[in-house]
């Protein structure tokens, strides 16, 4: 009952401010796990990989064949990549949050996301504001993305910036640019970005943010790599539309709990 109240504490403040933290959502066996498999797995390289100089986000170096040019950005499709992955995305405890949140049947797009993002000194880049329903199209604006730091993260070393309560704030499309990144040159974009805060997370922590939840990060000023994982979730009722990119790729049905061997 208790775990049940503070999960709708958490959802209540994810309804409110547009994301949460939750401390040591992560197991701590399966923190380790995770730890060693995303090792396992920069180290490895396989692909489907993006690498920072293909985004050419600031501080990324110029091309592939630039000094640091092969810097690992996302390790994509991780649920593909190795069962503990894919265990920490649909597990039971993840699950039922997320049903909680949506009060139905959840699914986790493979269309972006669903990877375990690496964050580099010197060659890892800044991403400026965004909201992350510009790689969505669905039905509803209404998805849920759950960061879990690996290890720690902060202001140093390239941690998440959140504005509170942006995902209820109704902007003109001219206050983004092209690429739709909130534009910071503006001085009334200026002020809410002011308003912004960033947790600090522990190893184990999760994140969880709604779609259009105002959010950047910056460089890592650290000496070691940061790692994070990330997955998004939508509601049943809230299917891709037809013929676009989220609608690419088969969903992972959270199935309820008697069904599921996964988590
Ligand atoms: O770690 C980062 O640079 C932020 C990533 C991000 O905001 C995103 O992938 O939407």
């Amino acid at each position: 009952m208790a775990e049940h109240s503070s999960r709708a504490a958490q959802i209540d403040q994810l309804h409110e401010r547009g994301y949460v933290l939750v401390p040591r959502f992560v197991p701590a066996d399966d923190l380790r796990a995770l730890n060693e498999i995303a090792r396992v797995q920069l180290a490895a390289r396989a692909p489907p990989i993006e690498f920072e100089a293909d985004l050419q986000y600031p501080g990324a170096p110029s091309s592939r064949s630039a000094v640091g040019g092969e810097t690992v950005r996302r390790l994509l499709d991780a649920c593909a990549r190795d069962p503990v992955f894919a265990r920490c995305g649909t597990a039971h405890a993840l699950r039922d949050w997320m049903q909680s949140y949506f009060g139905e049947s959840v699914l986790m797009s493979r269309a972006h996301h669903n990877c375990l993002m690496t964050k580099h000194p010197q060659f890892g880049s800044m991403t400026s504001w965004h909201r992350d329903i510009r790689y969505w199209s669905f039905e509803r604006e209404d998805l849920v993305s759950v960061w879990f730091a690996l290890g720690e993260e902060n202001v140093d070393n390239g941690a998440l910036w959140f504005v509170p309560a942006s995902h209820r704030m109704a902007f003109d499309a001219d206050r983004f640019d092209e690429a739709k990144f909130f534009r910071a040159d503006r001085a009334e974009n200026a002020g809410i970005i002011y308003t912004a805060a960033s947790p600090r997370l522990a190893p184990g922590d999760a994140v969880f943010f709604h779609c259009n939840t105002l959010h950047s990060a910056g460089r890592n000023l650290s000496n070691s790599v940061k790692f994070s994982l990330v997955f998004t979730y939508h509601g049943l009722s809230n299917p891709p539309k037809p013929g676009t990119r989220s609608a690419s790729k088969p969903e992972i049905e959270l199935k309820p709990a008697r069904a599921n061997h996964a988590g």
